[in-house]
């Protein structure tokens, strides 16, 4: 409305009117003020010129690389693609429509034709494969920054190589023996419908290696997360709870034991619901980031507010879910500083990111954190500065409550987290 206000009394009468057609809200509140105005207007004229100066002459200096990443235009790109085969596809047929007209019995043969066209596909395919690896292969795999990542690419690796293999294989005879049988005028073909032998062969050999590799990966997973109660208390213990759309970071403090939570607690003050009658609590400290310290095992409590989202460091090769109402855990020792892996990689603006594995909402991809590998020392000096969760403002509110729920009596329903505080 304020917008359309301005604009009316923007209008010149001697200017040539233009009706903003995309507006047509804007439009109508314009006319219903035209009515009631005193000195009538002319129209529902706009100064266009003045109210999109800038975009008119920003308008040549328009980046339009960007078009040609969109989707759109690839759609577009593959449609008249598909236009010009169709095109080439009728030609063809009138060709060879002419042909036997002309008495000319040889038709053409498509299927020898696409015999030749299998090879084509192959060709591409297995180029496809080498560019995705060569190309796509050193952007994903890289060294590990943590301990355990080494076993989860050793795991990783054999896969890719069994998988790699196979699908090379597969392809070149799949391919393959289209072009072999490809049409001939002179062949007919064989009528085969079953072989015992080679269906057996089939289904066993990929069977053993499927199974072979789920027993595996199972073991190592299993030795990762599988960790001695004692090695989970020498630990250094944070929480990460997601929400949409950020991630909250609580470190437990000199005790190292994070302190209770519980939903009931959750409040505009208190987001994650911690119970400050429990003492773990008070040393609680909010960390605006993360940050380890290296060589050093980390416990890290997963949860949610929400939705599920999951805690993905892939440098680290951590991915553990975040389900709302139960926590789930991962404990891992990073190997190499953020430094040390900037050297490592030659890259100094390399970072280790926390990114959230889930599609959780329009929010998802804002979900992402850096991380930072940092010495012993560089780490203490850090959390020593992080603010506390039990701060002034919370003791001020909790005092506030004991002396209501005091007031107003056991029996009154004011006091709903008495008993979750007790
Ligand atoms: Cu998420």
């Amino acid at each position: 409305m304020n917008v359309t206000l301005l604009s009316a009394q923007t209008v010149d009468s001697t200017m040539v009117s233009t009706t903003i057609a995309t507006d047509s809200a804007a439009n109508n509140e314009s006319i219903l003020l035209n009515k009631s105005s005193a000195s009538p207007l002319i129209s529902t004229a706009v100064d266009t010129t003045a109210l999109f100066a800038d975009y008119i002459i920003k308008k040549p200096e328009v980046d339009t690389s960007a078009m040609y990443k969109s989707a759109t235009y690839y759609f577009m790109l593959f449609f008249l693609v598909c236009v010009f085969v169709a095109i080439i596809g009728k030609v063809l047929h009138v060709y060879e429509l002419s042909r036997e007209m002309q008495g000319n019995k040889d038709a053409f043969n498509w299927r020898r034709l696409q015999g030749v066209f299998f090879v084509f596909a192959l060709l591409i395919g297995l180029y496809g494969v080498y560019w995705s690896y060569t190309v796509h292969g050193p952007m994903s795999i890289n060294e590990s920054g943590s301990v355990h990542g080494e076993r989860i690419d050793f795991i990783f690796n054999i896969t890719l190589i069994i998988t790699s293999i196979v699908f090379i294989l597969t392809h070149i005879l799949l391919f393959g023996f289209a072009y072999k049988y490809r049409g001939f005028d002179n062949k007919k073909a064989h009528f085969y419908p079953h072989n015992n032998a080679l269906e057996r062969i089939w289904t066993v050999v990929p069977a053993i290696v499927l199974t072979v590799l789920v027993i595996f990966g199972f073991f190592t997973w299993r030795g990762i997360t599988n960790v001695s109660e004692e090695d989970q208390k020498k630990a250094l213990s944070i929480e990460v709870v997601g929400e949409q759309f950020k991630w909250n970071i609580r470190y437990a403090g000199g005790d190292n034991q994070l302190g209770n939570k519980s939903y009931k607690l959750t409040s505009p003050t208190n987001g994650l619901g911690i119970n400050y009658k429990d003492q773990k609590s008070w040393d609680d400290r909010l960390g605006g980031e993360i940050v380890i310290p290296v060589n050093r095992s980390v416990r890290v409590t997963v949860g949610s507010k929400d939705v599920l989202h999951s805690f993905y460091i892939p440098t680290l090769r951590v991915q553990i879910n975040a389900v709302p109402g139960m926590p789930t855990y991962f404990q891992f020792t990073p190997r190499y500083t953020t430094a040390e892996m900037r050297e490592k990689r030659n890259d100094p603006t390399f970072d280790y990111i926390l990114l959230c594995a889930k599609i959780c909402g329009s929010g998802h991809y804002n979900m992402q954190t850096k991380v930072r590998i940092v010495t012993e020392s560089e780490y203490q000096e850090w959390l020593a500065k992080q603010p506390l969760y039990y701060n002034d403002d919370v003791k001020k509110e909790m005092q506030q409550m004991t002396e209501r729920t005091i007031k107003v009596g056991e029996n009154n329903k004011m006091a709903i987290n008495k008993e979750v505080y007790k």
